[in-house]
């Protein structure tokens, strides 16, 4: 594919683009076989579905994706450079998402004296084709510049191959439930018994299964900084892990591809955040 500046300035005016047959076909095959190999002997339900956050930790098969050329291409074209790792990977299965900004740091939408801003994104592969009436992803255009949830909807039903990258701040969101589905979620305490129960409804309702690779790559500065402290407290939490600390070999790969590694800062380094998550 070849990457063209109405790209460009459509991730930086909308908030996100849409990437078409970014990587080839076979290796989105790879990514889906490897990703459900995991899920098949790691059962880690969350969402209603399962999810792994830092998967390139956990899933040594995937972590190809941060140096694959097509993707250090896309980030170097598209945002630019410098750029650094921002410690977060994560995989989907069958997970419900409501609107929601990825950034929630203190002061994510200031322009500092020097002219720095914000400039934390995400990569997002879906696995499988979407069709129009299935989109994968929404967003509301623009909001990435505004600390509320407003703005036109877009959606986006991307095909095995193509990529989306969005600015954090941005309000999106992935396959959200029906509100019946969310009181029937609020009525199962269990993450397990959730899963198991819109899994089943899944397979009866004739809806294929969604699969999806996240990771994020920052500008170094201290908003970036923070939205690493932040992200990595979550994921911490949400993989049940004390401390986190990022594999040599991951480094390697990092570096191999070109991108420098974000410090590693306490959460307390920063003013407490505002909640941006959606009601
Ligand atoms: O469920 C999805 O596809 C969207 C995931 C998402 O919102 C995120 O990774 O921040």
């Amino acid at each position: 594919m070849v990457l063209t500046e109405e790209m460009r300035r459509t991730l930086h005016e909308d908030g996100c683009v849409h990437l078409p047959g970014l990587l080839p076909a076979e290796d989105i095959v790879r990514m889906r076989n490897e990703t459900s190999r995991y899920f098949e002997r790691q059962r880690v339900y969350y969402d209603c579905g399962m999810t792994q956050p830092d998967a390139f930790t956990r899933v040594p098969e995937l972590r190809w994706v941060l140096n694959h050329p097509k993707v250090v291409e896309a980030f170097r074209y598209l945002v630019g450079g410098p750029l650094v790792y921002c410690h977060h990977s994560d995989i989907h299965f069958n997970k419900f998402t409501g609107w929601h900004k990825d950034a929630c740091g203190h002061d994510d939408f200031a322009h500092d004296p020097d002219g720095e801003t914000y400039g934390v994104y995400k990569i997002a592969f879906y696995m499988q084709d979407h069709a129009p009436d299935n989109p994968a992803f929404y967003i509301r255009r623009g909001s990435h510049l505004i600390p509320r949830h407003e703005g036109e909807i877009k959606a986006f039903s991307p095909k095995v191959g193509d990529a989306v990258l969005f600015d954090c701040r941005i309000t999106h969101k992935g396959e959200d439930m029906s509100t019946p589905a969310k009181v029937l979620r609020e009525a199962i305490r269990s993450q397990v018994l959730r899963s198991k129960v819109f899994g089943a409804l899944r397979k009866i309702n004739g809806r294929p299964d969604k699969l999806s690779m996240f990771f994020t790559l920052g500008r170094p500065n201290r908003f970036t900084e923070e939205h690493v402290a932040i992200t990595v407290h979550r994921q911490n939490q949400q993989n049940n892990a004390g401390t986190y600390e990022l594999p040599p070999e991951i480094e390697n790969i990092v570096k191999e591809a070109g991108w420098g590694i974000s410090p590693l800062l306490p959460v307390s380094n920063f003013t407490p955040r505002k909640s941006a998550r959606a009601a």
